[in-house]
């Protein structure tokens, strides 16, 4: 894999299940400078480094972040900080627009403004950009049919890195996330990811509430292929693209409860719920274009899930 090495990164939200994991992998050879407010991540999650340096503040304090990004002049900026619960941006739109969007506007325009010169910003955006449209797998190129406020801003913000990359010469890319499972995701919401759910059920001999009849189907995708694809995507050339994250495979809840019975010789309890609402039914990423970077998942559900495990009881 080609590495970011001798640089100064930042990762809003490092202090999450996704960036905490890019950090663990950067905090070798490079200066990481993580800011995060804690409402999801945690302290933690974060590897013990000198070389790590963290900021416990909101990427909406637009004055600590424009001070901190003229200060630091980035090599690379990865942004990662959110609302990743759809429901709450549901409850909280306005809210949650301003960490989900402007505050990652205010990003792109201190580095237009100050003429920060980096070597890549990226973006992470979900899959919730396509809604229900019915279009399978999901293509880049396909309808795009945001459902909620996190889906709207996802959206938007998306365009606005590709497009301030454009207008302004800023070197930019965005990610679309399947769904992304392993280890340090936090469980501790009902919009949790469902396998932190379903893993955290398992080893508490606690049930799992199933919402519908488990036929539903995801793409699930390891964490450390999202790590080594996000640093793929960094130091590769393309820039001012949209990729889809994912493995290309499609997967039901059912053969995945399935899937992590086996492994841990152990019945998953499984209370069935009525579906919620806005569920989507089926899901799963064309990976045409990522592939065409190198990318290739080297995890498959059964060698995710069983990583998974062995790292939580290593
Ligand atoms: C994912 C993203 C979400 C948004 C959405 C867009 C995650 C964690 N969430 O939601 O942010 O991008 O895609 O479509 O990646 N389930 C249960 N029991 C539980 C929890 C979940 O049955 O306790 C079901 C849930 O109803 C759904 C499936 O499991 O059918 C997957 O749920 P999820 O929340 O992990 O992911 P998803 O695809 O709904």
């Amino acid at each position: 894999m080609d590495r970011i090495s001798n640089s100064k990164v930042l990762i809003t939200g490092g202090a999450g299940f996704i960036g905490s994991n890019l950090a663990d992998t950067l905090i070798e050879d490079n200066e990481i400078v993580v800011v995060d407010d804690l409402s999801m991540g945690k302290i933690e999650n974060l590897p013990k480094s000198n070389h790590l340096h963290f900021f416990e503040h909101s990427i909406t304090d637009y004055e600590f972040m424009n001070k901190l990004l003229v200060e630091w002049e980035f090599d690379y900026i990865f942004l990662l900080a959110a609302v990743a619960s759809v429901a709450d941006t549901v409850k909280r739109p306005l809210e949650t627009h301003e960490i989900n969007q402007n505050a990652n506007i205010n990003i792109l325009e201190t580095i237009r403004v100050n003429r920060l010169s980096l070597k890549k910003l990226l973006f992470s955006s979900s899959a919730a950009v396509y809604g229900n449209d019915p279009e399978l797998p999901k293509k880049e190129t396909s309808p795009i049919d945001p459902l909620s406020p996190y889906a709207i801003d996802k959206y938007a913000t998306e365009r606005f890195v590709i497009d301030y990359g454009e207008l302004y010469g800023i070197p930019t890319v965005a990610t679309r996330f399947f769904n992304v499972y392993g280890p340090k995701q936090n469980p501790s919401s009902p919009y949790s990811g469902v396998l932190s759910i379903i893993f955290n059920c398992v080893g508490k001999d606690a049930v799992f509430s199933l919402y519908g009849d488990g036929n539903q189907t995801r793409d699930f995708v390891f964490i450390s292929d999202v790590v080594n694809t996000l640093v793929m995507l960094m130091v590769s050339n393309e820039e001012h693209k949209v990729y889809n994250v994912g493995t290309g495979v499609s997967i039901s809840i059912n053969q995945v409860i399935e899937e992590f019975e086996n492994i841990l010789n152990k019945k998953l309890k499984i209370n069935y719920r009525k579906i919620r609402s806005g569920d989507i039914k089926n899901s799963y990423a064309d990976i045409t274009e990522i592939s065409k970077t190198g990318y290739r998942p080297a995890f498959d559900i059964h060698n995710g899930l069983q990583e998974y495990i062995d790292q939580f009881y290593k």
